[in-house]
């Protein structure tokens, strides 16, 4: 008999709303409990192209908008036989940030609409859930001040949120608003609770293409 396959499980957010710290917790939780679960992020910077965007992102290298928007996008693609691998085999992906991110941060520079944005990425492995974590910039900035990389400013953030907000108006994509200004304790069990629910349905369904 085959295996059921593993959730594909994203969570986006802005700029410390605890992502990282909540994908971590939530790949523990799932491995202590038995359920094979890994974590992915994006951008990976480990690949060729993960590091052209690593550079950027640093500041060490400047990129045209459009290309390095193409390039974030081009390093999820690069993923997806690993992504379809590891979900056919019945591990459950955790990914910090995904497509949505790359659609919100370009849409919130001059001149790029959201349209445009989504193009590259659509046929994406569709997740199962997207967990948007919701933080005001006033909490977000109680949490340090923002860090050296581009984009990293509160201005830009704002923008991206807004974009994020358009985004999250597509029924086509299970989007679940997730307070992330309570405890990293009670943050982590809402999103436990949410994920063994959607854990549960993925087995029985097919993987779906994103934005199809
Ligand atoms: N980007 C793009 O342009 N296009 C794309 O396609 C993609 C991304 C995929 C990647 O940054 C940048 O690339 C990002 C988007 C853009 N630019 N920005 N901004 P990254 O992935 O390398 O780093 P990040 O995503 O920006 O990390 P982050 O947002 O700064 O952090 P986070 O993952 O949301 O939060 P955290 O690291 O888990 O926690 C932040 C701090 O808050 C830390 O000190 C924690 O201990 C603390 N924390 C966490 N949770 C709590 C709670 N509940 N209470 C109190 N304190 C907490």
């Amino acid at each position: 008999m085959a295996c059921k396959r593993g959730a594909l499980i994203v969570l986006e957010g802005v700029d410390k709303a605890g992502k990282t710290t909540q994908c971590k917790k939530l790949v523990q939780a799932l491995q202590q409990s038995g359920r094979p679960a890994e974590m992915m992020r994006f951008p990976d910077r480990t690949t060729t192209i993960g590091q052209l965007i690593s550079a950027y992102l640093e500041k060490k290298s400047d990129l045209e908008d459009h290309t390095v928007h193409l390039l974030f996008s081009a390093n999820r693609w690069e993923l997806v036989p690993l992504i379809k691998k590891k979900l056919e085999q019945g591990t459950t992906l955790v990914v910090d940030r995904y497509a949505f991110s790359g659609v919100a941060f370009t849409s919130a520079k001059p001149g790029f609409c959201l349209d445009w944005c989504m193009k590259p990425d659509v046929g994406l492995p569709k997740p199962d859930l997207v967990m948007f974590l919701q933080l005001s910039p006033a909490e977000a900035a109680l949490r340090g001040q923002f860090g050296e990389e581009r984009y990293e400013t509160s201005v830009f953030q704002k923008a991206v949120q807004q974009k994020f907000e358009q985004l999250m108006k597509d029924p086509s994509v299970n989007w679940q608003v997730i307070d992330a200004s309570q405890s990293v304790e009670d943050v982590h069990e809402n999103i436990r609770t949410q994920s063994l629910n959607t854990i549960n349905t993925a087995h029985n369904q097919q993987l779906g293409e994103l934005w199809k």
